[in-house]
């Protein structure tokens, strides 16, 4: 907006705000020094910006009042249309940092030197749910990538999971059309759970392999910064001498990989609907930077044609066990969006953004999304002119021929707006340079035009057996315990049939298993296209609880305090905490705060019955004994006690806490993870065993 002079105030009167109060009591601060003047879209500065104009006192509102109808007229247009797909999304800016010369591969710029830096743009997203739906929806998370490189935008538009649910662009509207709410009643919201999207997978077995996934850990992260990021596609690396290498791009959280409990899933989303993206922005604000590490699988032709499976198929992973991964780059977030709807909302990934090193594969499924990604935009933005908005313009110079459209900001100089032309060199427009292009790799194509798949992407279940039996017990009984509760919301006793049947190609014990949770029997196993490979090794790598991070350093601890808490336990407490780069919040029954035992003034960061214990990755309740005699009859702190136990979380007990406890009936039950924390020396070690997360041997169903 301008500011010229003519638009501050001059005056030089004291610096408060003037506050006018109008006829009815309506307050107005006028600008003071320094204070912009308020405008009309215009530019014209207006007097008041609470009364519209009208005839005499109580008369009727007139039509010349362009300052009301500018206001209201900009205000009716603010929204535009939500993404299709993807509408509910967070994102940030950071920087990528190549680490390695990868100039044998690509001649990418960026990976032409070890330590070249380009600004980046991340977007984290669910898929299902409209913009103003909960974060912790089950579901895939998008993990969008902007490069701004010095060759142009370089896109990595992957998720939070490595294989997709269809290996044809062609079922995308019918996928996404069964798992977006029905279209009759309009709901479910921002959930796979319901009679469509289970028909639909059922009747697809290749989806089979990613329903694993998504009724996995994976797909209720605990937060955007404790995700994996796949590329999902086999995409190209090119030197400069043409030749082609196939790349896989796998994101890899410095911060480890971890997810919350479907059961917490569900109180988090009435709790913070915005835990995700609440999470990404109190993390960089408070300098916790998140970090990613990209690392790629790089494999020739005669490894593709060895592989089990087809790498153009995109319902297929490349075992790390069989094409190891290698570090070539980090991505650092470490600067929150100014404006939300300027930088995440108008955001436009799409994947054919790629640089001079980098090109597709004939993966259906990636060419179908060449298309869609910049058609999208179009519905989305509006105008073609949506490359120049400052968060996808690309920060390296652009020249073409193209022109005007709607909301053109350019403003091109002279006559030439063709080519070729008699203009001289200077004049005659940008021109292309054969050296430093983009040239699309040269592949050999034959072959009769035919709407086909091939044969080579006919094994929809060996690699979902993979996922299963690569599994620990504990992640098994979670992926059990998903099929239970969404086919349960499922009405038709087929549509359920269906989707087990597919399952007893997995793993028998598996569509058991999930058949006794619902109470159905089992239904005959569906016929495979291909023989089901069971000599395939399990993938180690596959499993969250298997890799664990082993450090509390992102994580939060969650304190109860009362009047009367021990002030010295609850600095070593946070002492703790902050030495092992943990965070802390402070919970009390008023958010005003507490009086400590030593008489200081606490003031808290939570309420208790605004807090759930499920916000938290481990909590300590360290009342005095009066605070715990009123816990003891507080739901709220019953509640906070109860779900952190039943979420296998660890429990920092205060010493004059038993009444609390005996009022849940868990005093006899404390196990390791929940220790008595009554001395600085104990707040130490309790804090030290944080790092394993959750306590997974605890009997909540005893
Ligand atoms: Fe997308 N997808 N997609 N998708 N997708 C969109 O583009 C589409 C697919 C992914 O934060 C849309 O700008 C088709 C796979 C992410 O802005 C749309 C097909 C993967 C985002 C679209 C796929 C993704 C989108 C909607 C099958 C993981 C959010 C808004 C052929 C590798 C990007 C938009 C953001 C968004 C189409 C399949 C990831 C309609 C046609 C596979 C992360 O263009």
């Amino acid at each position: 907006m301008a500011t010229s002079s003519r638009r501050s105030t001059k005056s030089s009167k004291a610096t408060a705000p003037e506050t006018v109060i109008g006829n009815a009591g309506q307050l107005e601060q006028q600008a003071a020094p320094g204070d912009e003047v308020l405008t009309t879209a215009q530019g014209v500065p207006i007097d008041t910006n609470q009364d519209s104009l009208t005839a005499g006192e109580r008369g009727p509102t007139l039509l010349a009042d362009f300052v009301l109808r500018d206001k209201i007229f900009r205000f009716d247009h603010e929204r535009i249309p939500e993404r299709v797909v993807h509408a509910r999304g967070y994102g940030a800016h950071g920087t990528f940092e190549s680490l390695a010369d990868l100039s044998d591969t690509t001649r990418a710029h960026l990976f032409g030197k070890k330590g070249r830096k380009v600004p980046a743009f991340v977007r984290f997203s669910t898929v299902a749910g409209g913009r103003g739906s909960f974060d912790l929806a089950r579901d895939v998370r998008g993990f969008a990538v902007k490069l701004y490189t010095e060759e142009g935008n370089w896109d990595i538009v992957g998720n939070n999971i490595p294989v997709f649910f269809i290996q044809d662009a062609m079922k995308f509207p019918d996928l996404v059309h069964s798992v977006k709410e029905e279209p009759d009643r309009g709901f479910p919201q921002a959930q796979s759970a319901h009679d469509n999207f289970w028909d639909f997978v059922g009747h697809m077995p290749e989806a089979t392999h990613m329903t694993l996934w998504q009724m996995s850990d994976r797909a209720i992260p605990r937060s955007f910064r404790f995700m994996d990021g796949f590329g999902v596609h086999t995409y190209r690396f090119v030197n400069a001498d043409g030749k082609s290498t196939f790349v896989k791009f796998h994101w890899k959280p410095a911060q480890g990989v971890q997810s919350v409990i479907w059961p917490e899933a569900v109180k988090i989303n009435g709790a913070d609907p915005d835990y995700h993206r609440r999470d990404l922005w109190d993390a960089i604000n408070s300098g916790d930077y998140p970090q990613w590490d990209l690392a790629v699988q790089l494999f020739d032709d005669e490894t593709a044609d060895r592989l089990p499976f087809d790498v153009l198929d995109p319902t297929k992973i490349i075992p790390e066990e069989d094409v190891p991964l290698q570090v070539i780059g980090r991505l650092t977030l470490d600067r929150v969006v100014d404006n939300e709807f300027a930088e995440i909302e108008q955001v436009a990934f799409c994947t054919q953004n790629v640089v001079p090193g980098v090109d597709f594969t004939d993966d259906p499924l990636l060419q179908g999304r060449n298309f869609s990604y910049l058609d999208t935009q179009l519905s989305r933005l509006g105008s073609p002119n949506f490359t120049q908005l400052p968060i996808n313009a690309p920060k390296c110079p652009v020249a073409n021929f193209a022109r005007d459209g709607h909301m053109q900001t350019e403003v091109p100089k002279g006559p030439v707006n063709y080519e070729p032309n008699g203009y001289p060199v200077g004049e005659r427009g940008p021109r292309p340079d054969q050296e430093a292009s983009f040239h699309s790799f040269a592949e050999p194509v034959e072959g009769t035009t035919r709407r086909l798949r091939p044969e080579s992407f006919g094994d929809h279940y060996s690699q979902a057996r993979v996922f299963w039996i690569s599994q620990t017990p504990v992640e098994q009984q979670h992926i059990v315990d998903g099929y239970v509760f969404e086919l349960s919301k499922v009405q038709k006793p087929e549509v359920r049939a269906e989707v087990v049947a597919n399952l007893r190609n997995v793993d028998e014990d598996l569509a058991q298993q999930i058949a006794d949770g619902i109470g159905m029997p089992l239904p005959e196993a569906s016929k495979p296209f291909m023989p089901v490979r069971t000599d395939l090794p399990p993938s180690p790598q596959l499993s969250i609880l298997g890799n664990p991070p082993d450090t509390f350093a992102g994580r939060k601890l969650g304190i109860v305090l009362t009047d009367g808490s021990d002030a010295k336990l609850l600095d070593a407490l946070q002492r703790a905490v902050k030495s092992v780069k943990g965070t802390v919040e402070l919970i009390a029954p008023k958010v005003g705060g507490v009086t400590l035992s030593d008489g200081t003034k606490q003031p808290a960061d939570q309420l208790l019955k605004g807090a759930p214990s499920v916000l938290y990755d481990a909590v300590a309740l360290i009342p005095s004994a009066d605070g715990a005699d009123q816990l003891s009859r507080d739901p709220a702190a019953k509640d906070f006690v109860n779900d952190a136990f039943n979420m296998y979380k660890f429990i920092g007990v205060g010493a004059d806490s038993a009444p609390l406890f005996e009022a849940v009936g868990l005093e006899d039950r404390l196990d390791e993870a929940c220790p008595t924390v009554g001395t600085p020396a104990q707040a130490k070690s309790f804090v030290a065993s944080l790092k394993a997360l959750r306590f997974w041997e605890r009997p909540v169903d005893a």
